[in-house]
């Protein structure tokens, strides 16, 4: 990692569209975008945070390779604080990879992936928690992971982390004038036993943050999990049994649930976040034609698929008609109504979805049977790895837990501890310290960093 060189990159992503962005960072980047922008009106040199029209201009004589609207933005207003040129060509393969090349033989290096934020953490634009934050925005699946997202962005977690460890430093120094200047006879103890009452609430607040993190987690990490099956087999009566209380509306009518309902419910401690939807039929009814096209849909996205069938009916063909757009989904086969007959033979739900390995629950959720295997099931998939789509998010975000959790961890020792030895209390409370500050990466090791950085995509 050089920070004096100048690191450039294709920034949006691979593939056609609208516009695409080459952006440059470093002591060089200005230099280089003046070398190769002819520009429409601005002359040089450009006017920063301005966005300029003209051309960029190949390496033979005369040569243009796209025109571009070009902002130069010079350090220390940047994202990472040193000089940042971004170039907006049209948003196509050829033109951004040219543009990138003109760069590149000109000097830039082709930045690393997450190198930008890397930078921008480095200068102390943001500190590591931000930075995570930042992958969080971008990784955001959910409306609310989105907000938990941009809380992080912002600080909020920062902040509180920083304060802590405010209060800690502060406690260290009474401790080091305790060790320093041993006056009395027994000022040690008097030391001791304040530090140790102030530990105390530190550490209830280290705990409360824990327990946030934890929360914050389910927004970040929910495997959404989508309830399907045909109309009455007992979709909604699942969603109320996994989360414990009488959330949707169940009725012996068929197509009781018209619209999809969403909720979270923690299993195991793994977030789930529950879609009920409109059961799939052939239907006339409008309402329940839209809610039925957005089941399809919701299945189509989801992490996760629970499939209920009736189990006393047999499979029916809509059965079928759901199993088809099953295909290559992660999926779970409820076997409810046990209570009423069993008339599905495991070998023909194996028909119904070749190739799935997905395991079959018989339930009669009537009766609340068939839940802990279904929780069991489910528990299994998400841990394997094989429900995709959370798992990097949720190592981001495990890091700074167990940073907490190793905080508190130091500051009951601390607690533990004999009162009278400043200097135990002391270790105790400096390893604290810095387990709070990995969190925000005021301590941290550069191998952590590497990997860190990695889950970012090149060009940001
Ligand atoms: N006998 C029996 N009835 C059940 C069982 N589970 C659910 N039911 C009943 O089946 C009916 C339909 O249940 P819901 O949970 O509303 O079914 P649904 O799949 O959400 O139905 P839609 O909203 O139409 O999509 C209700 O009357 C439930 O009480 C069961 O295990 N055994
Ligand atoms: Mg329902």
């Amino acid at each position: 990692m050089f920070l004096e060189d100048t690191i450039a990159a294709i920034a949006t992503p691979p593939g056609e569209g609208g516009i695409g962005i080459v952006r440059l960072s470093g002591p060089e980047a200005v230099q280089i975008a003046e070398k190769i922008f002819k520009p429409r009106k601005a002359t040089f040199p450009l006017k920063s945070h301005r966005l300029h029209l003209g051309w960029v201009q190949g390496p033979q004589e005369g040569e243009i390779i796209d025109e571009v609207l070009l902002t130069v933005m010079r350090a220390p207003r940047t994202f990472t604080r040193e000089d940042v040129v971004e170039i907006n060509c049209h948003g196509g393969i050829v033109p951004l990879r040219r543009v990138l090349e003109a760069t590149i033989s000109l000097g830039a290096r082709l930045a690393e992936p997450g190198e930008f934020t890397r930078r921008a953490f480095l200068k102390g634009r943001l500190d590591l928690a931000q930075a995570e934050g930042l992958l969080q925005v971008i990784r955001a699946k959910t409306g609310e992971g989105l907000q938990a997202a941009l809380g992080q962005l912002e600080g909020t977690l920062s902040r509180r982390v920083r304060e802590i460890r405010q209060e800690i430093l502060l406690l260290l120094a009474r401790l080091e004038a305790a060790i320093d200047f041993p006056e009395e006879e027994d000022v040690d103890e008097v030391t001791g036993r304040q530090v140790k009452a102030q530990g105390a609430g530190i550490l209830e607040k280290v705990r409360a943050l824990a327990e946030g993190a934890r929360r914050g987690k389910i927004y970040r990490d929910g495997v959404e999990t989508v309830i399907i099956g045909r109309p009455n087999v007992g979709k909604s009566s699942l969603l109320n049994a996994l989360l414990r209380e009488e959330r949707a509306i169940v009725t012996e009518v068929a197509g009781t649930t018209r619209d999809q309902l969403e909720e979270y419910v923690n299993l195991a401690g793994i977030p789930l976040k529950i879609v009920d939807t409109a059961g799939i039929r052939k239907t006339r009814n409008r309402v329940e034609i839209i809610g039925v096209e957005r089941a399809r849909n919701l299945a189509q996205r989801g992490d996760l698929v629970i499939f209920i069938l009736n189990a006393a009916e047999g499979i029916a063909r809509e059965d079928r008609e759901i199993a088809s757009i099953l295909q290559g989904k992660q999926v779970v086969v409820l076997l409810n109504k046990i209570d009423l007959g069993e008339n599905i033979p495991e070998a023909e739900v194996r028909r119904l979805l070749p190739g799935a390995e997905a395991p079959i629950i018989r339930a009669s959720l009537i009766n609340q049977q068939g839940l802990e295997e279904l929780e069991l099931a489910i528990s299994q998939l998400v841990f394997q790895g094989q429900v995709e789509g959370s798992r990097a998010d949720f190592l981001a975000s495990l890091r700074q837990i167990q940073a907490l959790e190793r905080a508190s961890a130091s500051l009951l020792d601390m607690l533990a501890g004999p009162l009278e030895d400043p200097d135990l209390l002391s270790i105790d409370l400096k390893a604290a310290y810095a387990a709070l500050g990995e969190i925000t990466g005021e301590t941290v090791e550069d191998d952590l960093l590497d990997k860190i950085f990695a889950e970012f995509c090149i060009g940001k």
